[in-house]
């Protein structure tokens, strides 16, 4: 069994293929663009793996897709390369567009003409609801995306339907809530925040002041999970007997004050909010600042510079299909995710 993973640099094509050397016999191609500095980090666990090839190419360029599809003859062809951030995608919409949707008609093209029994995952985004119509959301919710970047997965949602019903390929198209982890990128609200506070946790012990974290909108509620669960529902998805597309989430939802608070408590240390909106900020308590010898106080503060230009207020998912269907349940709940992400950072700190 041959297996190509895009996006192995990122967070969920790592722990993919982790997910398949553990649990499959395949041989795993992971596909890498040319950049002149790739950083392997979270490619530690099975770079030197012999069940393991790097492989060139880019969703923008279809010759390298072509190509690989070609050579390779892949069983299965797990996409999860893209232009991921949704903050960035107002400042780059057509990159976002170019990679997340036109990326994947050229991946199902590649398919298409050389290798069409080779099933086909597109990794969907919960921001192609944007501005819910109703919760929990699940797969029938109305598409409404409120960035780039949600209407860029909303048209590879479609781009993906078309071409199973045309060709009759396996594609499926499944909607990932949020999903994070120790691997996540430092530009996501989680492990901005993990990382905020591992870097504050360090300062205190060693008696030295702190910036505080920096962040927008508190209030948006968002349905987390670990990316680890979401990667074992893929495979689930891509080996049913026929193509179907589902949804994966934790059913559940949080603020991000929420994330923040647990945050510090799993790191030991106590914070108060006071004022509002853009004056709104968490600091240490006076207890704690007296009897830890505090040098700075505040830990939270808001710099409306990454206030978003059109936000999705409220993320829920509804994942019984899933989990009545292919006996697909997440392990790792809210307070865990929280937690390992506070002690994994706390643990690797480094200045
Ligand atoms: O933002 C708010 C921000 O960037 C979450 C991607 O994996 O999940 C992810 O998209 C929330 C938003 O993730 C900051 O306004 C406040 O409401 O961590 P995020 P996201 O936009 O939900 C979906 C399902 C995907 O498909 C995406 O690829 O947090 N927020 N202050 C902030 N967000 C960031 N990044 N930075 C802040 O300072």
């Amino acid at each position: 069994m041959k297996i190509i993973v895009t996006g192995i640099l990122g967070q969920d094509g790592a722990n993919m293929v982790e997910y398949l050397l553990k649990n499959t016999k395949a041989k795993i191609f992971g596909m890498i663009r040319r950049t002149s500095n790739p950083n392997f980090v979270n490619c530690n666990t099975f770079i030197k793996n012999e069940r393991f090839q790097l492989v060139y190419g880019d969703l923008s360029d279809s010759i390298s897709l072509d190509n690989l599809v070609r050579d390779i003859q892949p069983d299965y062809f797990i996409n999860f390369a893209a232009q991921s951030f949704v903050g960035c995608s107002w400042e780059i919409p057509l990159q976002t567009f170019d990679a997340n949707a036109t990326g994947v008609a050229r991946c199902l093209e590649a398919i298409r003409r050389f290798q069409p029994k080779c099933r086909f995952y597109s990794a969907g985004s919960s921001e192609e609801f944007g501005d819910v119509q109703y919760s929990p959301q699940d797969i029938l919710h109305p598409v409404r995306p409120r960035s780039p970047y949600g209407a860029s997965k909303a048209a590879a949602r479609h781009l993906v339907k078309v071409y199973r019903e045309s060709y009759n390929l396996y594609a499926v198209h499944s909607i990932l809530f949020n999903h994070e982890g120790t691997k996540r990128g430092e530009e996501f609200v989680t492990r901005k925040i993990s990382k905020g506070v591992a870097r504050i946790h360090h300062a205190i012990k060693n008696n030295k002041p702190f910036a505080p974290i920096e962040l927008g909108n508190l209030d948006a509620k968002r349905d987390w999970s670990d990316s680890e669960d979401f990667v074992e529902g893929v495979w689930k998805i891509m080996n049913q007997e026929k193509p179907k597309d589902y949804v994966l989430s934790s059913n559940e939802t949080h603020t991000i004050r929420e994330f923040i608070n647990k945050s510090f408590h799993h790191a030991g240390i106590q914070g108060v909010w006071h004022g509002s909106g853009q004056e709104e900020q968490m600091s240490v308590s006076t207890e704690y600042a007296i009897k830890n010898e505090i040098q700075s106080s505040v830990l939270i503060k808001i710099n409306p510079k990454f206030y978003r230009p059109a936000e999705v207020e409220l993320l829920l998912g509804d994942s019984t299909p899933a989990r009545e269907e292919l006996g697909w349940k997440p392990k790792i709940s809210f307070d865990n995710l929280v937690e390992r992400m506070v002690k994994y950072d706390i643990d690797n700190f480094k200045i």
